[in-house]
């Protein structure tokens, strides 16, 4: 049995069946569905354990990841603390329409931090004993053509290779996978929203028992949560907004003259326990495979974090991509790994367009006074449409 490699005196293994680069949801997930299967696995992350767990993302959850979550044993925690919501708010001005997502759909969707899903999802490669090794940054691959293509990894000051069957890119926006796929082999699709999401964090309790989109002409404001005392809100913000430049005094009374003022008059304020600025876009790198590398989540694609899409979109791929590796390895079936890629990017450009028309519909963005029109004629068809309704709330919760 591998003693965990979080203790210092750990060596790298020589040759596993997936490496995985990255232990960020994606990494974490793939690394137990795979070596709850048998297949051995190791999981290569470059920052510390404490950097990876203090990391504030998203907070709502697909019912489709909570069944993934279940099935892998890591939602016992999930199941205790997390918070069921059956609707959201979408507010233009002082127009308000709630979208009831079990009357709609049937189902609700999870409010859970990503901080705690990582830490659950670590926690659990602990109790495994996981090949879970921090402070190992992947500085390239190579052979992702051949049947043994290898990750080196710098790793406690030594220059080390590991040979894998197949690769997984788990490795974020930022990471190694994607760019050791060589420029003419793959082609990225992007777009640019020209603006940011200025988030923060508080001890305070939540505005609303269920999040509120709110569209402004001042810009989009978003009220969200992590418990019944911890809430989470965002700004819309120019692209290259400076976070210096937003005392929290100045966050709470621009939130303030974006909401609703029945909702504006229940806020609680109180101190930031974090603010960050995360610019938006949406980034998908075609195709997901090269060789023996696989990729998936960030590593392969951004969505602006509007829809809720991200974090769920990457744990889409991830469920994905171990049936798949799975076939080969217990079944000698390469079909699944062969439609791994068509299949992962045709839900991905769903998920890609419901982020960017949700965004439009809800963002100032350029601010221009056609797209304010169209965005108010949307909104009244929305509230006039339950088929609309309906519409939006099945991409909301996943189920388009
Ligand atoms: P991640 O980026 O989470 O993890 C990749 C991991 O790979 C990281 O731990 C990184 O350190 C590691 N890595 C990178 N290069 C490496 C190398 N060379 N060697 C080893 N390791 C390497 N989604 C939502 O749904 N809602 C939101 O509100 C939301 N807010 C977000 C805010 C920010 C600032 C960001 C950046 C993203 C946000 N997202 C949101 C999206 C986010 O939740 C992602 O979809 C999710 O983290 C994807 O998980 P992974 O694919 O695992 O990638
Ligand atoms: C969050 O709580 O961080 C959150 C919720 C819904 C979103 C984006 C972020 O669409």
């Amino acid at each position: 049995m591998k003693r965990s490699s979080l203790m210092s005196e750990s060596a790298l293994p020589t040759h596993v069946q997936v490496g995985i680069v990255g232990a960020g949801p994606a990494g974490l997930l793939l690394g137990l569905l795979l070596a709850e299967a048998g297949v051995s696995c190791a999981i290569f992350e470059r920052q510390t354990r404490a950097h990876v767990e203090g990391r504030i993302r998203a907070g709502v959850l697909e019912p489709g990841t909570v069944d993934v979550l279940t099935r892998a044993g890591v939602a016992t925690r999930l199941a205790r603390e997390s918070l069921r919501h059956e609707g959201v708010e979408i507010a233009f001005g002082e127009q308000r329409l709630r979208l009831a997502f079990d009357e709609l759909t049937g189902h609700c969707v999870t409010v859970y931090g990503q901080t705690e899903l990582t830490r659950d999802l670590i926690a659990t490669h602990l109790t495994r004993q996981s090949a879970l090794y921090f402070e190992a940054a992947v500085e390239a691959l190579h052979d992702l053509n051949g049947e043994q293509p290898q990750i080196e990894c710098l790793w406690q000051g030594q220059r080390q290779r590991v040979r894998c069957d197949f690769i997984a890119g788990c490795d974020g926006f930022h990471g190694v996978a994607r760019a050791s796929i060589p420029a003419h082999a793959r082609r990225e699709y992007s777009t640019r929203y020209p603006t940011g999401w200025l988030g923060l964090l508080s001890d305070t309790p939540p505005v609303a028992r269920e999040l509120i989109y709110a569209r402004h002409d001042r810009g989009f404001a978003l009220c969200s949560m992590r418990s019944p005392t911890r809430s989470r809100y965002y700004l819309e913000v120019a692209e290259d907004e400076a976070l210096a430049d937003w005392p929290e005094a100045r966050f709470w009374e621009e939130l303030v003259r974006r909401l609703p003022a029945e909702v504006a008059q229940a806020l609680v304020t109180g101190p930031a326990l974090e603010m960050s600025i995360a610019p938006l876009r949406s980034v998908v790198s075609e195709p997901l495979r090269h060789g023996r590398l696989l990729l998936a989540g960030d590593a392969a694609h951004i969505v602006p974090p509007t829809g809720a899409k991200g974090l769920n979109l990457a744990l889409r791929d991830v469920s994905r991509l171990a049936a798949a590796l799975l076939a080969f390895f217990h079944r000698n079936d390469e079909a699944p790994l062969r439609d791994y890629s068509a299949a992962a990017l045709a839900e991905v450009w769903q998920a890609v367009r419901f982020s960017w028309w949700f965004t439009h519909l809800t963002h100032r963005l350029a601010g221009d006074d056609f797209a304010a029109r169209l965005q108010q004629a949307e909104f009244a068809h929305l509230c006039a449409s339950r088929a609309a309704q309906q519409a939006l709330a099945e991409q909301y919760v996943g189920l388009r």
